[in-house]
């Protein structure tokens, strides 16, 4: 019986949170909503919204943009996925950023998304995000909302406990969640125990540019890596993951990965492996990934495929790794603004386990053990205990923090967010979600400067929260005022995909950077024009090369003759516009790869392969001008 697996000894404690649970979902939490709250969320016709915020997408691959408090949708940032509306994945441009070393591959499951931070602080430069299913992390400019980079975790496999960063950016780090046979062979399945690793990566981010390389990778004992957070403040240096299935089991984990009592959080000194590292430590491995880079200049992407690692047995760095012994299979590892406090969240407890890094170092430093694992020292639960939180609740997951110290914690089966006290430990309000809330985030609540006014919690359940669309609903996020001792929910807003997690920032930190124009003196595309006087067709064998320009309300050319079928045609598309905000597209009849959008400043290229003898029409697909019905042309396609 499933009660059973997840309850134990917190049976009793559980069942009453549900009842408790299930009389706060009765009531749907619209009933008190008066015109006050209406207008903490309402931003008016022609005004901004205070605070952006990034939710990841889930399985749809990519990222959505949102305002605060209003809710609104202000665009989706394609980054693992093919996205028709810009043509991401489909230009010539950019197929190569999807590229990987199991082939093109244009989709993924995006989790957590982390802005780049200075000194603790959220600096606005870039977003990263991680691809959970071929394990990869993304680099988004936050200037241009472009996906900018991608590059491919080797020996991984569920890319989970990513994509977090270092309080300067120095690493932006990634775990695997699935152990895996390093490198990858074949072998027996059952021989998993003590022979499958856990690659924790990390991957050093250039202060300039933002380009990623793999600085090492650390195989750890065979655990599932679940989440993690960087140290902040005094804990700079290290780096926390929570793990689950120290069983190691290979097969029906939710029973067989629930025996322990205690999981762990790693804590890795990463600091001293680093310094390891660069006195020439670690062995390098031969490993395949792919490496993808966009440049703004050229607007291409390259792709190249990388063949080897560093990687660093644990063994071979004596004192940088501890195990923390945390409770009941934790998901969550989260860590306050001061740095001190390392919250593990176990998903089967009621209560919330909060470890103090001061206690961690002077354990260590009295060498006070509770045996190893793998070599691996374990410290003792109550010398790195700070305390733990009574929730009342069922099933933490994640905690996030206002800066005001207090912390707030979901809880997944007791649908509910709960807010509590660094320090004393004690719950001072809770408030029901609408239904089994996953992730929360308070905008900066992964720095050292939270910026506590909203929360947003990101649920799994929606059920009756809005009109019915069929079977299937959104995910569905809502919106806490929490300036108060008590938390208010302002409002409800439906999201794309899964949201598991967001990342938050004021308006003017990134707004301010926000680019507006690509400047056609700037662009370095090989197929580019600068004018539409240079306007062309080029053909190379069986290739076409179209050097096309685009301005309102015309294609340059716009009658192509002499193409036949089986040629390749590359439409190579500059927009000569210089206005903000005037894209045009172009789609061509029987393109089975989606049009492309074309920003001012810019060139893209689409691939088309006719097939039919004709003449056939292809048009700009944004409604750009009064006279965008007339921006069109045709091309006549002869006999090979
Ligand atoms: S996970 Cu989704 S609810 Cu991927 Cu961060 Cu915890
Ligand atoms: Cu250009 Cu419509």
């Amino acid at each position: 019986m499933k009660t059973n697996i997840f309850l134990k000894s917190t049976l009793i404690i559980g069942l009453i949170t549900l009842i408790v649970g299930c009389g706060q979902n009765g009531n749907n939490g619209s009933g008190a909503l008066g015109s006050s709250i209406a207008e903490k969320v309402y931003v008016a016709p022609g005004e901004r919204d205070e605070q952006y915020a990034f939710l990841s997408g889930g399985y749809s691959g990519n990222l959505t943009v949102y305002g605060l408090p209003s809710g609104r949708l202000f665009k989706e940032i394609p980054v693992f996925s093919q996205f028709p509306t810009s043509g991401y994945g489909y230009s010539e441009e950019t197929k190569p950023m999807l590229n990987t070393s199991f082939g093109f591959i244009p989709w993924d499951d995006l989790h957590h998304p982390d802005i780049s931070q200075t000194n603790g602080e959220l600096d606005g430069r870039w977003i990263f995000a991680n691809g959970n299913n071929t394990p990869r992390i993304a680099r988004i400019s936050l200037t241009t909302f472009e996906t900018e980079e991608i590059i491919e975790v080797p020996n991984s496999a569920g890319n989970h406990s990513s994509s977090f960063i270092t309080e300067n950016t120095e690493y932006v780090v990634a775990g695997t969640r699935f152990a895996v046979p390093v490198p990858q062979q074949d072998m027996p399945i059952n021989e998993y125990k003590a022979n499958f690793k856990g690659a924790l990566t990390f991957i050093a981010v250039d202060q300039e540019h933002g380009h990623m390389d793999i600085k090492f990778q650390l195989l750890m004992p065979g655990f599932n890596y679940d989440l993690s957070h960087p140290g902040r403040g005094k804990s700079h240096g290290w780096f926390f993951f929570s793990t689950y299935n120290t069983e190691e089991a290979n097969t029906l984990l939710e029973v067989n990965a629930s025996q322990n009592d205690k999981d762990f959080i790693a804590a890795i000194n990463w600091k001293k492996i680093e310094e390891f590292v660069n006195n020439g430590g670690g062995t390098k491995m031969a490993a395949n990934y792919a490496h993808n880079v966009y440049d703004e200049s050229t607007h291409m992407a390259t792709s190249t495929m990388k063949k080897e690692v560093l990687t660093v047995n644990p063994m071979d760095v004596p004192g940088a790794i501890y195990f923390l012994p945390t409770p009941k299979s934790p998901h969550g590892c989260d860590v306050d603004p001061n740095g001190e406090y390392i919250i593990g969240a176990g998903k089967l407890s009621a209560n919330i386990t909060v470890h103090s890094f001061d206690k961690m170092l002077a354990a260590i430093e009295a060498e006070k053990f509770d045996g190893d694992a793998y070599g691996i020292p374990i410290l003792n639960y109550d010398d790195v205990l700070a305390g733990s939180v009574q929730s009342g609740g069922l099933g933490p997951l994640h905690t996030e923090f206002d800066g005001r110290g207090n912390a707030y914690t979901t809880f997944f089966i007791s649908s509910e967010v709960v807010k509590w006290k660094l320090d004393t430990w004690e719950v001072v309000d809770r408030k029901p979600t609408y239904y089994s809330v996953g992730h929360l985030m308070i905008p900066g609540g992964n720095s050292r400067k939270p910026h506590g006014k909203y929360l947003v919690a990101m649920n799994k359940i929606t059920k009756d929260r809005y009109l019915p669309t069929g079977p299937e609903m959104e995910h569905s996020a809502q919106i806490y005022d929490i300036s108060g001792e008590k938390m208010e929910l302002l409002y409800d807003f439906p999201t794309h995909g899964e949201p598991h997690y967001a990342a938050g920032a004021d308006a003017e930190l990134i707004m301010n950077n926000s680019k507006k124009i690509y400047r056609l003196d700037e662009n370095n595309h090989p197929y580019g024009i600068k004018n539409p006087g240079e306007a062309r067709i080029e053909r190379k064998g069986k290739e076409v090369h179209i050097y096309m320009s685009s301005i309102r309300s015309h294609f340059t050319p716009d009658n192509i003759e002499g193409i036949k079928v089986g040629d390749k045609v590359y439409f190579h598309i500059t927009n000569h516009e210089q206005d903000f905000d005037v894209p045009h597209g172009f789609a061509m009849i029987g393109q089975g790869t989606s049009e492309i959008l074309i920003m001012p400043g810019q060139t893209k290229t689409s691939l088309w392969e006719p097939k039919q003898v004709g003449v056939w029409p292809f048009y700009c697909t944004d409604f750009c001008s009064a006279l965008h019905q007339e921006m069109q042309g045709y091309i006549r396609v002869s006999p090979a």
